[in-house]
């Protein structure tokens, strides 16, 4: 793949994939985001100049699209909202970027007969009983819950609509809760983290019994690579590291290896429509590509990326007083 189009590389996963690539790979990439709240340039730096090229601009600019998506090989689509908790109170840019802003993509890709693999999450599945043993399969009846969901549910009914109906050649991922490096301070794990560092409590919705399946950034984005290099157009893969684990118990194992007490955790308000739990069935990406999991241990995972947080305060501390006032507004 000589030239990559990569929507939302200035966010968390998008930025972590970039750098991958270009350490990896002969390839070179441009990437194209509307450098959102979510976006941070920062975590594009150092990139090398003779291979790397941001374009500041929306996927929902069909004029732009299409002369980025002639000039590439491939696209992988980060860009989003991805913010739950955003979606209920604005879901407007969710529906613009997430459907409005994939279906300009597809149709770009359409014309020039690019490869696209398109990147969704677990949570079009809706959620799972707590005492529910099954996990989500490429089968699993789409059910999402949140605007958010709803939207990433919409984008891939169109990826795979454009794939049938055109012959486009894409691939889908669904992927879990993602962790490492680069995560804005809004999300669950770098909030309570970074508040923590702050000398603030972390903050649980609820009781916290919600269970999410956690892979680190890195494990997401090989799968990624695999898939673009080796996945069948037209397929969906779903992509976990068997990772299941409740918000009580990560803000536990956060505590402890911040070195502070278990219980100094503040419980506020419940998400409104809050998902109990996800549970990811990878066996069709491991059976049929090779893919496994590098981080095995969660604890090791997290213990790096506390370390991260710890050693780039310049990187979040500009976003971090809006996200906390965005939370206060709602009691979170
Ligand atoms: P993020 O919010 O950190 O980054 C999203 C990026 O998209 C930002 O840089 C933002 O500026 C950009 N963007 C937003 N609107 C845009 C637009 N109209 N045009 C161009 N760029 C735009 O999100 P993330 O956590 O890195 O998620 C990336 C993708 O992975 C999303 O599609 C998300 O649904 C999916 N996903 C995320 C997770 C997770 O745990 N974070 C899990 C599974 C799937
Ligand atoms: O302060 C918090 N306290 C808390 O208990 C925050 C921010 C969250 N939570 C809970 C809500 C969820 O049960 O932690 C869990 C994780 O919350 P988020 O980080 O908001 O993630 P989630 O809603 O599970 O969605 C994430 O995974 C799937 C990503 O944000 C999505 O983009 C991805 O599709």
């Amino acid at each position: 793949m000589a030239t990559l189009l990569v929507t939302g590389g200035a966010g968390f996963i998008g930025s972590n994939f970039v750098h991958r690539v270009l350490e990896r790979t002969d390839s070179s990439v441009i990437v194209l985001d509307a450098m959102t709240y979510a976006a941070n340039e920062a975590s594009l730096a150092g990139l090398p100049a003779d291979r790397f090229r941001l374009v500041r601009g929306s996927v929902c600019d069909a004029d732009l699209v299409d002369a980025l998506v002639a000039e590439a090989d491939a696209v992988v689509h980060f860009a989003a909202e991805s913010h739950n908790d955003n979606s209920l109170e604005d879901p407007y840019p969710f529906v613009d970027t997430n459907i409005v802003g994939t279906f300009t993509l597809l149709q770009a890709i359409r014309r020039h007969g690019t490869r696209l693999h398109h990147i969704s999450t677990d949570e079009v599945y809706g959620d799972l009983a707590l005492d529910d043993p099954s996990r989500f399969t490429p089968t699993t009846r789409y059910n999402p819950s949140s605007p958010y969901s709803a939207s990433k549910a919409s984008s891939d009914m169109l990826v795979r609509a454009w794939a049938r109906s055109y012959g486009v050649a894409a691939t889908i991922s669904n992927c879990s809760n993602n962790y490492g490096p680069r995560q804005h301070v809004e999300k669950f794990i770098p909030r309570q983290i970074t508040n923590i560092i702050d000398g603030l409590r972390p903050r649980l919705y609820g009781a916290g019994l919600n269970v999410r399946d956690w892979i680190h950034v890195d494990d997401h984005n090989a799968a990624v690579w695999t898939i673009l290099e080796h996945g069948t157009p037209g397929e969906t893969y779903l992509i976990g590291a068997d990772g299941e684990m409740n918000n009580r118990d990560v803000i536990a194992m956060i505590l402890e290896l911040m070195g502070e007490p278990a219980d100094a955790v503040d419980h506020v308000n419940d998400r409104p429509g809050h998902d109990l739990r996800y549970a990811i069935d990878s066996s069709k990406l491991r059976a049929e590509l090779g893919w496994a999991p590098h981080y095995t241990s969660f604890r090791d995972g997290l213990r790096a990326t506390i370390d991260w947080y710890r050693g780039h305060e310049e990187w979040w501390r500009p976003m971090k007083r809006a996200t906390e006032a965005g939370y206060a507004r709602r009691g979170q």
